[in-house]
């Protein structure tokens, strides 16, 4: 279908503006290749996950789709250095970062002519990775899962697309076509989502992780960790009940790290969802059927497309 192309369609190579979110333990290579495969970008998690881990990762993508896919490195991760390396060596077309600024990696980047998308919760960010040569930003609204920022993604992406050239891809609070559609009326050339790819068949993610999330209504998810300068949005439980408590009780840093050291992982892979971090964004409430990524593509750009009116 030729109405969807956009400058991001162009710069990546790919059919459709869809990108799946670099999500920590749960974007591995089945749910990036098959995202891939759909015509969207699909999206390895380096997370904190090692060189040997995500170097398996990207030669098992490879085998299973010759379109294109990206790494996402998360820049608070003590291996950032080497997988920021690693990329460049394996020939990764696409890179976007999380949780920090990628300065420093630029021009090595840059040089080996991979595509550089920094994910930005900010005017002044975005600016600032245009002029260092970002190639495209994802502008990520604090709807998102995870790490977040403040603004949210109907504030956020207008300003961002009035602030820089370079195309701008919208995060945050969307999870099928109307979203997909709000943000292209925001000036997005491309949306990414990862809260709908949790729940997709092909996704590895542990069944109560996704029950949980198919179950959750509008106003079930929390932000932890503002007193820290770390906000993370998960799915309130017994996890979080604690966690905002001793938060509240000015508990320290340490001991709040005790309490979530690891619970991603928890949740994801031994589907501990009681005591594990449920990462998720404000959309799950929205988010109740699983579908496989090709129908999860092709639905949410079949919607966007008649409300934009392009068929
Ligand atoms: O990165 C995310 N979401 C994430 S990362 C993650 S894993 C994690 N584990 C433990 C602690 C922290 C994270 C789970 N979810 N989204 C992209 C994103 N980046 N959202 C917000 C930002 C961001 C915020 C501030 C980017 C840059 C920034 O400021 C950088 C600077 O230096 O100005």
């Amino acid at each position: 279908m030729e109405t969807m192309k956009t400058r991001i369609t162009e710069l990546l190579g790919i059919e459709k503006p869809i990108i799946q979110g670099g999500m920590a333990w749960v974007a591995e290579y089945h749910l990036a290749s098959a995202v891939s495969e759909a015509g969207g970008l699909g999206l390895l998690g380096a997370a904190s996950a090692p060189y040997e881990v995500m170097k398996d990762y990207i030669q098992k993508t490879k085998e299973r789709t010759d379109k294109p896919f990206g790494v996402n490195v998360m820049l608070m991760s003590p291996y950032a250095d080497d997988i920021a390396r690693l990329v460049v060596e394996e020939g990764v077309k696409v890179v976007t970062t999380g949780a920090g600024n990628p300065e420093k990696y630029m021009e090595m980047w840059k040089s080996a002519e991979v595509k550089v998308i920094p994910v930005v919760a900010s005017v002044a960010l975005a600016r600032r990775m245009e002029k260092y040569g970002a190639d495209a930003v994802v502008a990520e609204g604090m709807e998102s899962g995870g790490h977040i920022g403040e603004m949210s993604t109907m504030t956020l992406v207008p300003q961002v697309v009035d602030a820089v050239d370079i195309p701008v891809i919208a995060a945050g609070g969307i999870g099928d076509g109307r979203g997909m559609a709000a943000a292209f009326m925001l000036g997005a050339e491309a949306v990414q989502m990862g809260t709908r790819f949790v729940v997709a068949e092909e996704s590895q993610v542990h069944d109560n992780y996704k029950d949980m999330l198919l179950k959750a209504k509008d106003i079930d998810s929390v932000v932890t960790g503002r007193s820290t300068g770390h906000p993370i949005r998960v799915i309130r439980n017994q996890m979080t009940r604690k966690y905002l408590k001793m938060e509240e009780e000015g508990a320290t840093l340490e001991e709040l790290e005790m309490l979530t050291l690891g619970a991603l992982r928890k949740a994801v892979q031994d589907g501990d969802v009681k005591e594990g971090s449920v990462m998720a964004g404000q959309v799950a409430g929205l988010i109740n059927k699983r579908q496989t990524c090709k129908e999860i593509v092709e639905e949410v750009l079949s919607e966007a497309e008649t409300l934009l009116k392009l068929k």
